[in-house]
């Protein structure tokens, strides 16, 4: 059984419901989003692949929606897949947690293929290092505009040496020639972030909403941010949502988005601008509670690739 995944060496797998692999290049003409998956890419020593199987759970979360792909999703008031529209799943990309560098050049060449097809990558994590190879293959993309939902900022320049880690994933992508705008939502409690990170974020231009606004105000500040037309990454980190909704975090903080405001935002960015990629990782299943979480991050996933299915891949 071939898959995205397995052009590099990956082991075929169940797809997220149900759809098809993604056998090679040639099948990924005409699609509008392709889904691939990974442990882990730029482990810190200390925690290793701690969201390894993340992609496997959040699959097996959206099990229930395989016989349900012609239903309405009335998240998006859509069907769950427009008619006729070609979404793939890619399978896993193999990762070796002692190869961090192989593994950035296997993340970058496997989007990079997504993208040359036409395709929008949904990369479905593993840990939040993986984005950093992901945008580095959106260069010929931009400019792009990252919107990050986070509890943390993850601008550290490094991290006991390590630069291309999980909490150097924003400043990296700042420091990138396609990226434009960035814009964060979602920050909140006391996370790894230090006084001098975000000043140096904000003097970088980046606009932030944190969590304690969201609350207040919703969504709409944020969305306002949005330029319209733009070409939007979403880089979603399931700890911006509240631990009620999404347990499965390593480190659970109180006052986070509801499924409604971290849906919405994506839906807004869909109704205003175009999403040229989506990522959504730290998803820990160690963590999870009775499948909760892998749930919520189904359903969430479901409603992402009818929107980019909707707009018809890159554009
Ligand atoms: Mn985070």
């Amino acid at each position: 059984m071939a898959t995205l995944g397995a052009m590099f060496g990956a082991e075929g797998g169940k797809t997220f419901m149900g759809l098809p692999e993604a056998l090679g290049p040639a099948d990924l003409q005409g699609a509008a989003a392709v889904i691939i998956g990974a442990d882990g890419c730029t482990p810190y020593p200390s925690v290793g692949f701690y969201c390894a199987g993340g992609a496997a759970a959040i699959r097996a979360g959206g099990a229930a929606f395989a016989a349900a792909q012609g239903n309405m999703n009335f998240d998006t008031g859509l069907t769950v897949l427009p008619e006729g529209a070609r979404v793939l799943d890619g399978g896993d990309v193999p990762v070796d947690v002692a190869d961090p560098e192989g593994n950035r050049a296997t993340l970058r060449a496997a989007v990079a293929e997504i993208v040359a097809a036409g395709a929008v990558p949904v990369l479905l994590g593993g840990d939040d290092s993986l984005p950093i190879p992901m945008l580095q293959a959106l260069e010929g993309q931009g400019p792009l505009t990252i919107l990050q939902i986070d509890a943390h900022i993850d601008w550290r320049d490094e991290v006991g040496g390590e630069r291309w880690g999980l909490s150097s994933t924003m400043r990296r992508a700042s420091e990138m020639a396609h990226v434009g705008q960035i814009i964060q939502v979602g920050s909140r409690g006391i996370g790894s972030a230090r006084p001098g990170d975000y000043v140096d974020a904000v003097e970088a231009g980046v606009q932030f909403v944190h969590a304690r606004k969201v609350a207040a105000l919703g969504v709409a500040p944020a969305l306002a941010l949005i330029p319209e037309g733009a070409r939007v990454v979403i880089c979603l980190d399931v700890d911006a949502l509240d631990p009620a909704v999404m347990p499965a975090v390593i480190g659970r903080t109180a006052g986070g988005l509801t499924y409604w405001q971290v849906f919405e935002l994506i839906a807004g960015v869909a109704a205003k601008a175009r999403i040229a990629a989506f990522d959504m990782v730290e998803f820990m299943p160690e963590r999870d509670i009775d499948g909760q979480g892998a749930l919520v991050a189904a359903q969430l996933l479901a409603g992402v690739i009818g929107l980019i299915a909707e707009q018809g891949g890159q554009g």
